[in-house]
């Protein structure tokens, strides 16, 4: 379950938060495929409660498993796993198997069917009352978890109360894993690679076995035969609940990196980029899950509103420039396999209430019409999409071309680590690429051993090679790999990247 079954030598998702299904098809044709992505995380399938106003966060409360929401219907997913598999993009969907709606909810779902929480009623599955988690199975009053970070971590608690008063399913029912396995078989025989599973750690480890077990192969149509889907888990930190409890059924989200990533880049607590020099898994690192065993982003859906993480340490497109030096460096290193958020714009208000930075429109949705309904995506000639619509940070030239890094790269090794004991590094990855990254005060000059060709090198960082003609800064690679790299503090982007099929 954690082998994501990308094509040639992709390496990287890219989460689409909210786009339409028909956006992600075009997406997949007119750029993910030609620019080298590995493949799509969605945001929730199934039929969700609809809720005034629209928040995003509508899309984790199931109502039923029908693939029918805001993004489009079963037909217009289909189509769209199709386009994207053609061209060598796989898709991950983000399945919600922890619950359903708010206790107090009640109403119609996404696919016009009824619901209501306070009876436990899901009649589109079916669920009853017999399928959730419930007094004594859940033992605080009103079987909701407590918010409190010890409550999080407690296996009883975490696992058989409700997540934000959210009706907690049972997987140790047999109905709930028979229909819980119908959903994910019907995803895998549309053709998906895999699925981000959404809370994994408020479901019993056991549960989930059962029901992963019991997923069929991925389809040959598009898949090596015998290949099982990639499942990651979302596992937020703690104690007597462990990591290791999960990465028996796939990867875990290293929550970790994100921290570390903006402590370092954001200089918090004496940490530095050259600090990085052993990044990665085990006591010798940076304790972080094994490589092969993890998942890791800088920024995510809920870390860019404070649902997770501090929203005044998270890296987020509001802060691009840090933003794209974490996302390179976290792109040129060799460690698991990194997810590229793509948001879309909202006014973001981030205000001190009680103590805490929270963002006052943290529930706003995304972009839509009149009635409701999702926008298009405004693609711009210079790739960039309408800052004011879709942000696409995975069409800005600084990420996509350390995507192309990264799949250049492939499995070298780190070699010619250089360091100046503060904030700027340089490194290679065998003799395929380097990179050299300053959040210093001031210049760097130095000559480096860049470990690539002699040549001349085109910065994929401040430019493309348009006609065989390099856009942005040009780097000479003399015998022995030598060079004369310049980083000035103060370019747009304080980074130089170049590989061998930048070459000129
Ligand atoms: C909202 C309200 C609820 C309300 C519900 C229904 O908050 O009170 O009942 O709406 O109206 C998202 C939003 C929630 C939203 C929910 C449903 O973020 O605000 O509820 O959708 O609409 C913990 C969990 C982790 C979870 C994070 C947010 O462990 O699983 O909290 N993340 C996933 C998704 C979210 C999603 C859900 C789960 C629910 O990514 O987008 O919620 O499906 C410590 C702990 C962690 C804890 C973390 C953050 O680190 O160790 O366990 O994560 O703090 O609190
Ligand atoms: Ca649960």
């Amino acid at each position: 379950f954690s082998d994501p079954h990308f094509k040639d030598n992709r390496s990287v998702i890219v989460h689409l938060m909210e786009w339409t299904y028909a956006e992600v098809a075009k997406e997949c044709e007119l750029f993910l495929g030609p620019y080298g992505f590995g493949g799509v995380q969605l945001s929730p399938v199934t039929e969700v409660a609809v809720q005034k106003f629209r928040p995003w966060s509508e899309r984790y409360v199931p109502v039923t498993y029908e693939i029918n929401g805001r993004s489009g219907d079963e037909k217009a997913f289909a189509d769209m796993v199709d386009t994207c598999n053609e061209v060598g993009v796989r898709i991950y969907v983000d399945v919600v198997l922890n619950h359903m709606t708010g206790s107090h909810m009640k109403g119609k779902g996404t696919a016009g069917h009824t619901y209501n929480g306070k009876e436990f009623k899901y009649d589109g599955v079916p669920y009853t009352h017999l399928d959730f988690h419930q007094h004594p199975a859940c033992p605080t009053p009103g079987d909701n978890l407590d918010i409190r970070s010890d409550k999080y971590d407690d296996p009883i608690e975490a696992r058989n109360c409700q997540l934000g008063g959210l009706r907690d399913l049972d997987q140790g029912k047999e109905w709930v894993r028979q229909k819980q396995v119908e959903f994910l078989n019907k995803l895998i025989a549309h053709g998906v690679a895999g699925f981000r599973s959404d809370a994994s750690k408020h479901m019993w480890p056991q549960d989930l076995q059962n029901i992963t077990a019991r997923l069929t192969n991925l389809i040959t149509k598009y898949f090596p035969s015998g290949a099982r889907p990639m499942i990651y888990h979302e596992y937020i930190s703690g104690e007597k609940i462990k990591a290791t409890e999960y990465t028996p059924l796939g990867r875990v989200i290293e929550f970790k990196n994100f921290d570390n990533l903006a402590r370092v880049f954001r200089k918090l607590g004496d940490k530095r980029l050259s600090y990085l020099r052993n990044y990665g898994a085990g006591p010798q690192g940076w304790g972080m899950l094994p490589s092969d065993d993890s998942l890791v982003m800088v920024d995510s859906h809920d870390l860019q509103r404070g649902h997770t993480g501090d929203i005044t340490v998270t890296l987020t497109y509001f802060d691009a420039r840090l933003l794209k030096m974490a996302t390179a460096f976290m792109l040129a290193w060799p460690y698991s396999i990194p997810r590229v958020m793509s948001s879309y714009y909202w006014p973001r208000n981030v205000q001190k209430v009680d103590n805490q930075y929270k963002d006052l429109n943290d529930w706003m949705g995304p972009p839509h019409d009149s009635q409701d309904r999702i926008v298009g995506v405004q693609r711009m000639p210079d790739l960039s999409c309408d800052p004011k619509v879709w942000i696409c940070e995975h069409r800005w030239r600084q990420i996509y071309n350390m995507v192309n890094f990264r799949n250049t790269a492939g499995f070298e090794p780190v070699s010619n680590w250089w360091e100046n004991k503060y904030h700027s590094i340089a490194f290679s990855r065998g003799n395929k690429a380097f990179i050299a990254i300053n959040n210093d005060d001031h210049p760097i000059d130095q000559q480096l051993n860049t470990g690539l060709p002699a040549g001349t090198y085109c910065d994929v960082i401040s430019g493309n090679i348009v006609g065989g003609k390099c856009e942005g800064r040009q780097v000479v690679v003399g015998t022995g790999g030598m060079a004369h790299i310049v980083v000035d503090n103060k370019w747009e982007d304080p980074m130089i990247a170049i590989h061998i099929n930048a070459k000129l």
